[in-house]
C-alpha cells in the first residue's frame, strides 16, 4: 500500500503532479513537496491544501526545502533540475542536472531506501541511468517517464490527423525521450488495424516527425520553461500504476541488462508496472532500424558518460 509520496522539485511539473495526486489518490496519507529554491515548496503546498474544501481529501501536504521530510516515502518523483530553454537540447542540460540529481539521489538513498523512484528530469534517459548509479537501487525500482509522455503526444497527433477517437488508438514510442525517439508503425494500431488503413504513408511520416519535435515545438512557443500539463499527467499515470498494482503496461525508461540484446544504458521499453516498480520488461524482436537506433543510444551513453 502506498502511503507516502514525495516530489522533488516544485515547479510546474511537480506542483501539477501533486494536484493530480490529491485529486485522484485519496488513500495517500502523506504528500511531500521539496524544493531548494527559497520557500517555493511551502507556498505551493499551502495553495494545494486550500483545494481541500472543494476536493475533500485527507492527505497531509508538506512543503519544505528540507529533505528530512521525505523519510520513508514509498514513491519519490524527481522533477528537480533546470528546464530547457529555446535552442537547447536535453543533452545540454545533462551536466547541470546530473549534479542536482546526485544530491537528490544521496538523500533518497539515505532517507527513503525502499522507495520506487520516478525520474522526470532531463535528459531523462541519461538522468534515469545516473539515479540508478547514484542510489544503487535495484533497477526495477527506477522508472523514467519520457516515453509515457511521448506516447500520449503520439496518440494526440494521430487523432488530429485521422479524427479517430483517442480511446481507439493504441501506440507508443520507445528508445530515447528526445528527437531520436523510435516511432515505429508496427507499434501503432487503430482497433487492432495498421495505421496505414487510416492515413497515407506520407501522413504517417509527418505524424512521426511531429511527435519527435513536439517537446521542442512547445519550448519554442512558451519562451520560458517547457511543457508541464502532459508531462505531469504522464508522471501521474506511472505513480498511479504503482499505487494500484494492476500490471498496467507503459513504455518506461529502464536500465537494460541484456534485454533486447543491450545493456549499460537506460531507454524506454514496454514494462509491466506494479507496486514493486518494473514487474517485467516486455521484450520483442527489434527490426534492423530499431536495432540501429539502440546502437546509437548505446553510443550516446558511452560518449556522454566517458
Ligand atoms: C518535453 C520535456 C518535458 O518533452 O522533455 O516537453
Amino acid at each position: 500500500m502506498v502511503k507516502k509520496i514525495s516530489i522533488i522539485g516544485s515547479g510546474s511539473v511537480g506542483s501539477n503532479l501533486a494536484f493530480h495526486i490529491i485529486s485522484h489518490l485519496p488513500l495517500v496519507k502523506d504528500l511531500v513537496l521539496i524544493d531548494t529554491a527559497g520557500d517555493l515548496a511551502r507556498g505551493v503546498a499551502l495553495d494545494l491544501e486550500d483545494t481541500r474544501g472543494f476536493l475533500g481529501f485527507n492527505t497531509k501536504i508538506t512543503g519544505s526545502k528540507n529533505y528530512s521530510h521525505i523519510k520513508d516515502s514509498d514513491i519519490v518523483v524527481i522533477t528537480a533540475g533546470a528546464a530547457r530553454k529555446q535552442g537547447m537540447t536535453r543533452l545540454d542540460l545533462f551536466k547541470i542536472n546530473c549534479k542536482i540529481v546526485k544530491q537528490v539521489s544521496a538523500n533518497i538513498k539515505k532517507l527513503a531506501p525502499t522507495a520506487i523512484v520516478v525520474v522526470v528530469t532531463n535528459p531523462m534517459d541519461l538522468i534515469n541511468y545516473m539515479v540508478h548509479k547514484f542510489t544503487q537501487f535495484d533497477r526495477r525500482r527506477i522508472l523514467g517517464m519520457g516515453s509515457v509522455l511521448d506516447s500520449s503526444r503520439l496518440v494526440n497527433i494521430i487523432h488530429q490527423k485521422t479524427k479517430v477517437c483517442p480511446d481507439s488508438i493504441e501506440g507508443y514510442t520507445f528508445g530515447l525521450h528526445s528527437k531520436d525517439m523510435i516511432v515505429s508503425s508496427d507499434k501503432i494500431k487503430i482497433k487492432g488495424e495498421p495505421i496505414t488503413k487510416f492515413c497515407s504513408l506520407a501522413d504517417l511520416a509527418k505524424i512521426q516527425q511531429k511527435v519527435k519535435m513536439r517537446g521542442a515545438e512547445i519550448v519554442g512557443f512558451l519562451k520560458k520553461g517547457s511543457a508541464h500539463f502532459a508531462p505531469s499527467l504522464a508522471c501521474f499515470n506511472l505513480v498511479q500504476a504503482v499505487c494500484h498494482d494492476r500490471g498496467e503496461i507503459f513504455p518506461v525508461s529502464a536500465v537494460l541488462k541484456g534485454e533486447f540484446g543491450f545493456k549499460g544504458f537506460s531507454a524506454g521499453v514496454p514494462c509491466v508496472i506494479g507496486r514493486e516498480g518494473i514487474r517485467e520488461i516486455v521484450e520483442f524482436e527489434l527490426d534492423e532500424a530499431q536495432k540501429q537506433s539502440f546502437l546509437e543510444i548505446k553510443k550516446m551513453f558511452q560518449d556522454t558518460l566517458r
